[in-house]
């Protein structure tokens, strides 16, 4: 390592808070699928910032409206009108087919702004008492970082010593049907779910559990509510992670990938009724909706059609998922996923992941653990068969060696 690497990881450790433990490498650029560490070695990015990165690092016609835009106006408040806010609504809207848009920022923001409009569509519309709306949500669920959202996580690290929290919240178990119908009382207003669990390790429920989620939540007048800030626009080889299901979900969570990775866009889409609720002076943000962040996501959901990338995404997951299938070693659990939203579980007697991810870096490839034994892999949606192949080798290298 040379003196500069040290330095920045060493000075990040002084003055940073310290949660994070990132792998030791300092990146410093980014083109497509690869990223550079300071030191000029080239890595083949296999998380994309958590999928933020869908389209490929600094995309050319992603940047090149964020410059133009840039140059232009980058922030007016909703206090007034902008020229690229209503291009942006009527685009996302015609692309996901939805009526009512809300830009926030962060996933959690929109994740948060959800749970406040479906609160309001249950006292306003539904006819739930005032004060006593219940939100059905999933064990292992992740949905973001704010008091609000790890208040119903149930992960004692993202929630331990962080409370008081806001009532409100049922869990039930992820991928249980009949978990669910024995959960909605009249006063839920609304059931809040990943398509898939990112967080807990790439948890994929079984076949036929969201059209029975679907009818559920229909017959009960219950709002469905898909956190697709990790599975939508494409990373599962369809744009939304519903698809896959042959449902439609009454509330949308878009995010990450909305901007390609070059600033913090989320957005809530809904039917009428939920974001309907929501009248002047209720809700806001003061950069959601910003002309900067309008133009990127714009820009960014066009070359993610428009350049194949879903369809990619589909036949590069399915080869990778092939591929990974076809290594036989005897570290690996299970391989699963959908699209381009993969996972390896360990075996437990084969080493924590970490170390499993640090030798992939020697080999040029970086990955991310979780939960211990799980190594994630979520390569941007541009990927090659090439590179798929070229990881493939790496990753039977790294998997058949043992760091127990
Ligand atoms: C971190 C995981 C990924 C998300 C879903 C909302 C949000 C996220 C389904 C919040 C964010 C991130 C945040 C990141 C780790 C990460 C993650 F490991 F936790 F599960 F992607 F896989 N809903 N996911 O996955 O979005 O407010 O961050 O924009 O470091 O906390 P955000």
């Amino acid at each position: 390592m040379s003196s500069s690497v040290i330095d920045f990881i060493a000075t990040e450790a002084r003055f940073g808070a310290h949660n994070y433990e990132p792998i030791g490498v300092v990146l410093s650029r980014g083109e497509g699928v690869w990223v550079w560490d300071t030191q000029g070695n080239r890595y083949l990015d296999c998380l994309s910032a958590y999928s933020a990165v869908s389209q490929g690092h600094c995309h050319p016609k992603i940047l090149a409206a964020m410059v133009e835009q840039a140059h232009r106006l980058t922030l007016t408040s909703r206090a007034f009108h902008n020229d690229q806010l209503a291009l942006f609504y009527e685009e996302i809207a015609a692309l996901t087919g939805s009526h009512k848009v809300l830009p926030m920022n962060s996933g959690a923001e929109a994740v948060e702004s959800a749970i406040k409009s479906v609160r309001k569509w249950g006292y306003e519309v539904k006819g739930v008492p005032d004060g006593q709306a219940e939100i059905i949500v999933c064990a292992n669920n992740f949905h973001g970082r704010t008091l609000g959202v790890v208040g119903f996580s149930t992960d004692p690290e993202t929630r331990g010593h962080f409370g008081p929290f806001a009532p409100g919240f049922k869990v039930i178990p992820f991928g249980d049907a009949a978990a669910l119908a024995g959960a909605i009382t009249p006063n839920t207003v609304a059931f809040l779910v990943e398509p898939i669990q990112g967080e807990a390790g790439v948890v994929i429920p079984p076949a036929g559990y969201f059209t029975e989620v679907r009818e559920l939540c229909t017959a009960k007048n219950v709002m469905l509510v898909l956190d697709e800030i990790q599975t939508g626009l494409g990373r599962t080889g369809k744009l939304l992670a519903e698809q896959h299901e042959g449902i439609e979900a009454d509330v949308t969570l878009l995010g990450k990938a909305l901007s390609g990775g070059f600033y913090p866009v989320s957005a809530v889409l809904s039917n009428n009724d939920v974001l309907g609720t929501l009248r002047p002076g209720q809700h806001g943000s003061t950069f959601g909706g910003n002309p900067l962040a309008c133009a990127v996501a714009r820009a960014a959901m066009r070359v993610l059609v428009e350049e194949g990338m879903i369809e990619n995404a589909a036949r590069q997951g399915a080869r990778f998922l092939e591929g990974l299938k076809d290594i036989r070693a005897n570290t690996i659990r299970e391989v699963r996923g959908r699209g381009l939203m993969l996972a390896v579980e360990l075996h437990p007697e084969a080493g924590r992941a970490r170390r499993y991810c640090e030798a992939l870096q020697s080999k040029g490839i970086l990955a991310k653990d979780t939960h211990e034994h799980t190594i994630r892999i979520a390569p941007p949606l541009v990927i090659t068969s090439d590179q798929v192949d070229w990881a493939l080798e790496r990753f039977a290298a790294i998997l058949t060696q043992d760091f127990s």
